[in-house]
C-alpha cells in the first residue's frame, strides 16, 4: 500500500491534521489520491474530560475498524481552530465532515462553505444553533433529559424535606458557557423543579467541565454559603474536584450535602458505590460506531436521521451496582 505524499502531509500538518485510521494510496499521475475507503474530516474539541478521550477513542476505533480514513484535528478548546480545521477539510475534498461543535452559535458560514462545496456535515455529541439545512444531521447526547433526570432525582430524594417545605439549597456548577451540553442540562433540571419553589438555585457558576475549575469554585462557594443541601454538577471532571474540596472542607460528600453529577466515569460510579455521590446520570461517550455509520451512509449520497440521541440511564444510590461492568472511560 502507498502512502499520502510528503506534500499533502505537509500540509496536513500545516493545518494541525492528523491521518488517522490508514493511508491514502497515491494516484500516478499526481493527482489527488486514489481513496481507499472514505475519508472523514473530523473535529475533536480538545481533551478536557476522560469523557471526551473515551468520545476520541470511540471515534478513532470505528474508524479503523470500518476502513474509513480519519483526518482528526484537536482544536485545543477553541472555536477558531475548528473553524480552521473544517476549512483545511473541505480544501483537502474530504467525502464527509463531522464535528463536536463546542459552542452552539458561530458556524453558519463555514457550514455554508462546506454545503457550497458538496460536503456533507454531520454533527455529534453537542448540538448547533445553525439552521437545519446547513447539516445533515446530529447524533449524540440528550442534554435536556440529563438535566430533567437530575431534576427527578431531587423530587425522589427530597421528598420528605419537600413536603414540609423546605427550602432545598442547591449549588450548581455549569459546564462550559455556550455548549448545549450546559444549556440543555441547565434547562431540563428547571424545567422539572420549576413547581416546586421549595427547591431555591442559590448558586450557579461555568466550572466549564474541568476538574481543576470545579475544585477552585467549590472552595469558593463552599467559602461563601453553609446549608448547602444539592450539588449539581455538569459533568463527572468538575465533579472530582468538587470531591475533594468538600472533603478539604471536612464536609462528607453525600452525606451533608446530595451532590448529582452527569458522564457516569468510572471514578465517579465508585464514589457513588462509596457513597459519597447520590446520582449519576449517564452520558455516553461511545459513538463512534454510530458517528462512522452515519458518515459512510452520507458519503453514499444517502440521507440519515436529522436527530439520534445515543442511549443513555441513570444510576442512582439506592441501585444495586455490584454486576456493573467496567465503563470504559
Ligand atoms: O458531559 C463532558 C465533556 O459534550 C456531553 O463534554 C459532552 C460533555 C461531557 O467535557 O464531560
Amino acid at each position: 500500500m502507498e502512502y499520502i505524499t510528503e506534500k499533502q502531509l505537509f500540509l496536513l500538518l500545516c493545518l494541525g491534521l492528523s491521518l488517522a485510521g490508514g493511508c491514502v494510496k497515491q494516484k500516478s499521475s499526481g493527482e489527488l489520491p486514489q481513496k481507499q475507503g472514505i475519508i472523514l474530516g473530523f473535529s475533536q474539541i480538545g481533551a478536557e474530560s476522560a469523557w471526551r478521550t473515551c468520545h476520541t477513542r470511540s471515534v478513532k476505533e470505528a474508524a479503523a475498524q470500518a476502513g474509513v480514513q480519519l483526518l482528526f484535528s484537536n482544536a485545543e478548546q477553541k472555536q477558531e481552530n475548528q473553524i480552521r480545521a473544517i476549512r483545511s477539510f473541505i480544501a483537502y475534498q474530504v467525502d464527509v465532515i463531522a464535528f463536536v461543535p463546542i459552542v452552539s452559535g458561530g458556524w453558519d458560514n463555514v457550514l455554508m462553505e462546506a454545503r457550497d462545496a458538496g460536503i456533507p456535515v454531520l454533527v455529534t455529541d453537542r448540538k448547533i444553533d445553525s439552521d437545519e439545512g446547513l447539516y445533515a444531521g446530529f447524533i449524540g447526547t440528550d442534554s435536556i433529559a440529563e438535566g430533567r433526570n437530575a431534576g427527578l432525582f431531587l423530587l425522589e430524594k427530597f421528598k420528605e424535606p419537600l413536603e414540609r417545605g423546605g427550602p432545598i439549597r442547591i449549588v450548581e456548577l455549569s459546564g462550559t458557557v455556550g455548549s448545549s451540553a450546559a444549556t440543555g442540562r441547565a434547562e431540563g433540571f428547571r424545567e422539572v423543579l420549576a413547581p416546586y419553589p421549595q427547591f431555591q438555585i442559590v448558586h450557579s457558576a461555568s466550572g466549564d467541565f474541568l476538574r481543576s475549575k470545579g475544585y477552585e469554585l467549590m472552595q469558593s462557594i463552599l467559602a461563601s454559603y453553609s446549608n448547602i443541601d444539592v450539588i449539581f454538577s455538569h459533568n463527572d471532571g468538575m465533579t472530582l474536584g468538587v470531591l475533594d474540596a468538600v472533603k478539604e472542607a471536612s464536609l462528607k460528600p453525600g452525606t451533608d450535602m446530595a451532590i448529582v453529577t452527569v458522564d457516569a466515569e468510572q471514578a465517579v460510579i465508585n464514589a457513588l458505590i462509596r457513597g459519597e455521590v447520590n446520582c449519576v446520570i449517564e452520558c455516553n461517550p461511545k459513538q463512534g460506531p454510530g458517528i462512522i455509520r452515519l458518515a459512510q451512509t452520507l458519503a453514499r449520497g444517502e440521507s440519515i436521521s436529522r436527530l439520534i440521541h445515543v442511549d443513555e440511564t441513570v444510576f442512582y444510590e439506592w441501585d444495586d451496582l455490584s454486576a456493573l461492568p467496567p465503563r470504559g472511560y
